[in-house]
This record gives C-alpha cells, structure tokens and sequence, in this order.
C-alpha cells in the first residue's frame, strides 16, 4: 500500500461556541464556523481522516511537509511517517505543530482501521470498551444563569449529577471575566459543588493557569481540604521547578503537565523531577495516539496514572487501551449547551454516555468518527 494523496476539505458548520480573548470557549449565538477535514488516501482506495481546525491544515504544512512526507510511504508505517514530521519540526520555524502531526497521525489510524475493518482501540489491544467520564465544565463566565457565580456552579453540579456523570471537573474563572482570577472565588465554587454534590462524590479542579506559587499553594490546601481528587494547572507549565516544588508541598495529587510543550521527552521529565502525580496526555497537546501510548506506558513504568486530556474519538481511543487512567474528559460543558446534540457535520457523537455516566466505544471500523460527507461535501468553502 502506497500513500498517493493528501486532501483537505474546508467546510463550514454550525457552532453555539465563541472564543473569549485569552482563547477560552463559552457559549454563543448559533453561527457558522470553518472546520476542515483531512483526508490520506491510499492506492489501494483506502481512505483514513480527522477533523482539524483550517490553520492547524493549511496549505503551507500539507504542501510543504505533509505531503513531503507520506506521498509514495507506506501507510501502515504509522511510527517512521510520525517520525519523519517531527524531525521537520526544528527546521520548520516553529510552523509545524504537534497539532498537526496529531492530525495526521489520526488519519493513519482511521485509515488502517477503516482498511482492516477495526476499530482502532482493538488493534492497539483494548483495556475496556466503555470508560466512565468526568463533566468537566467550561471556564467561568459573567452570564445571568451560566457559570457565574459559586451557586451556579453548586446548581450546574446537581443537573450533572442527574444526568450521570460520576465525577465533575471545575474550570473556574480566568481572564478576561472582570473578576478573575481570584483563589477565594475558586474557593468559594469548590465549596459550593462540594455541599452540593456529597462528600465522597470524586470532584477536581483545573483553576486559573498563571498563579503565583503563593497562590497555587493557598488554592490547593483549602481544596485538599474539601477532598478534592486532583488539582490541575494552577501555574504556568513552563516553569517545571514550580510544580515539583507545589507537589511536594500538597498531598492533593497535582496532575500535569498539559499545555507543556515537549511531548514524552517533557513528561518524562516531569516524572523524574517529581512535579506531578498523575501523569497527563491528549492526542492534540503531543502529537498523536502513538506518542500519548509512550506516556501512558511510561506513566505505568513508574507506577502513575496518566489520566486524558480533552474529549473526541482520539482521546477516547487511549482511555480504552489504558489499565493506569481512571476517566474519560467530557466537554466542555455549559448550563446554556447540550453537549448531546449532533453537529451538522457528524451522523452521531464520538462519545455517547448512558446514564451510569459510562461512555461507550464506537464499533465502526477506525476511529469511531460517524462523519455527514454528504453535509460535508455540500457546504464546501
Ligand atoms: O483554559 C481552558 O479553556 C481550559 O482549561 C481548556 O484548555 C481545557 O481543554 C482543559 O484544560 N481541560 O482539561
Ligand atoms: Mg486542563
């Protein structure tokens, strides 16, 4: 089998999402957004994709990289075509992301499953076919009724509750919301989920990105406190020394890193210099599923779990080939959104949970995406 062509379909679809100033996502009105489809066929017919945003799939990396690489490979050869991206990355002027060979290596996988007729967590070998999830909630807001203060927090927990999550992740308030950040506001949200939820009802809490030591410490003893079951990205990543210094200071397990760039090499690191507890990866932060399998191996090595970052069929794919991560993330989720309903562009979600808060593996040969081409090819731009 030889690769014989690259194809990215730009196409528009319909979003209830906006993007706030420092990037996070809150709900809006409905509207129309660009995504892109990225397409690796075969000689053979054989055809394997993932969804990416169009900048993440622009011209200048497909042509000048991408295709560089894969064109006349063998696509099978998933680890050397991997390999060979990111030995392009230095000299590519910081052009070529890990977001990109994410997006690629996906659509390898979807291809070999697609052409092998599996799905792609059975060729990797399964753990499970079904994996409870977290709810984990968008970032704070200043909208009546959403996210804005303690008691909406403490309400939007009850409703998850009923719908069957076993967990909850709080994101709390970060800039540009006026008040943001604020530990005690954090505090505040924390406690009140805490009463509402019960005490022995696993919650954790992903907090403001940039606080200071001082305050990341402040922050993580009142959690430990409420019994929380782990803190993650108080600080910035950057500053590795930071976290091992918070994580010997707390006995809340602190998970991380995720935003840190790096890949594996970084993660190993982390381990070795004691900045976390529990391990993390996600298909989009470190360029795929075969390098988030060498975390989560090495996280086993060393006796952690590594728990899943973000939501989609990728990252669905490794929380059921893995024995050391407890949950799958699902959202991000918002009082004024139903996470439950179909995008144009998709037949089905990725992740449909029941209402025991598990959710379940596709059976669809490759990676479980239930892709509209019919919607896709109709609304081209
Ligand atoms: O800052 C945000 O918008 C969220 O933290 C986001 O990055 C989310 O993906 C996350 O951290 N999940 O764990
Ligand atoms: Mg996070």
């Amino acid at each position: 089998m030889k690769i014989v062509d690259i194809k990215v379909r730009n196409f528009l679809t319909t979003s209830r999402q906006v993007k706030d100033s420092d990037g996070h996502s809150h709900p809006g009105e409905r509207h129309k957004v660009r995504q892109s489809l990225l397409s690796i066929v075969a000689d053979d017919g054989s055809e394997g994709h993932c969804f990416a945003p169009p900048e993440v799939v622009r011209p200048h990396l497909i042509n000048g990289f991408v295709r560089t690489v894969l064109i006349g490979e063998d696509p099978l050869a998933r680890e050397r075509l991997w390999q060979g991206l990111a030995h392009w990355q230095r000299g590519s002027t910081d052009q070529l992301t890990d977001r990109t060979l994410a997006a690629v290596e996906l659509a390898l996988w979807d291809l070999a499953g697609r052409r092998f007729g599996m799905p792609v967590y059975q060729m990797i070998g399964s753990y499970r076919d079904r994996v409870l999830a977290y709810g984990s909630t968008m970032c704070g807001d200043e909208m009546a009724g959403g996210l804005a203060t303690p008691e909406d927090y403490a309400r939007y927990a009850e409703w998850l509750v009923a719908r069957g999550y076993k967990a909850i992740k709080l994101h709390t308030w970060m800039k540009p919301v006026s008040f943001a950040p604020d530990p005690r506001m954090d505090v505040k949200a924390c406690a009140a989920v805490r009463e509402a939820v019960g005490a022995d009802f696993p919650l954790m809490l992903d907090a403001y990105h940039g606080y200071s030591r001082t305050d990341a410490l402040w922050l993580g003893r009142e959690i430990e406190k409420l019994g929380y079951a782990w803190y993650e990205e108080p600080m910035d990543e950057f500053s590795m020394s930071s976290y091992a210094w918070l994580a010997a200071n707390l006995d809340i397990p602190v998970i991380g890193p995720e935003s840190a760039h790096g890949k594996f090499h970084v993660r190993a690191e982390w381990v070795k210099a004691g900045a976390c507890d529990i391990l993390r990866t996600g298909v989009y932060d470190v360029g795929g599923i075969g390098p988030s399998l060498k975390i989560i191996h090495l996280a086993e090595s060393f006796g952690m779990n590594c728990e899943v970052h973000g939501g989609g069929a990728g990252n669905l794919t490794l929380c059921a080939v893995q024995k050391n991560g407890r949950w799958y993330e699902r959202g991000l989720l918002h009082p004024f959104l139903d996470y439950d309903q179909v995008p144009d562009h998709l037949n089905s979600i990725p992740d449909p949970m029941d209402e025991d808060g598990y959710v379940h593996l596709s059976t669809a040969p490759g990676l479980g995406e239930d892709i509209n081409f019919d919607y896709i090819n109709a609304n081209l731009v």
